[in-house]
């Protein structure tokens, strides 16, 4: 808990010094989004044979899919008519998960999963436009 908030506290003091995003290190985890309105697609996958619920802050999101493979794109095939609308879902283990978000809500967000919450690889920043 105390990683994740130091990550979001060291993103948002970024932002207040008006640092751009390119002024992020890698390790930040900066998924940058610098247009307003935009959709986005997220593809996540674990190698980690243990379901991982995901949660996006700021944001609800649309399920296009998940399993519990490898995501494979000829062979999946996106559920665009009427998905479901979360704003927690479960990245199945050794699985995928593809969500849809709107960027319609400027600010700097977390996106985590909740298994191994000190683990830096588990907690990406999410800044769209502000
Ligand atoms: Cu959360």
């Amino acid at each position: 808990m105390l990683l994740k908030l130091a990550h979001l506290s060291q993103s948002l003091l970024q932002v207040f010094d008006n640092q751009s995003a390119s002024s992020f290190s890698n390790t930040s985890n900066l998924i940058d989004l610098p247009d307003a309105n935009e959709w986005i697609y997220l593809l996540i996958e674990t190698s980690i044979p243990v379901p991982h619920p995901i949660h996006l802050h700021g944001h609800d999101f649309y399920i296009l899919a998940d399993g519990d493979t490898t995501y494979n794109e000829s062979a999946v095939t996106l559920n665009t008519s009427n998905p479901p609308r979360r704003d927690v879902a479960l990245l199945q283990s050794d699985g995928y998960l593809v969500i849809a978000f709107q960027t319609d809500n400027p600010g700097v967000w977390l996106l985590h999963w909740y298994v191994n919450l000190l683990s830096a690889r588990s907690i990406w920043t999410v800044l769209t436009k502000l």
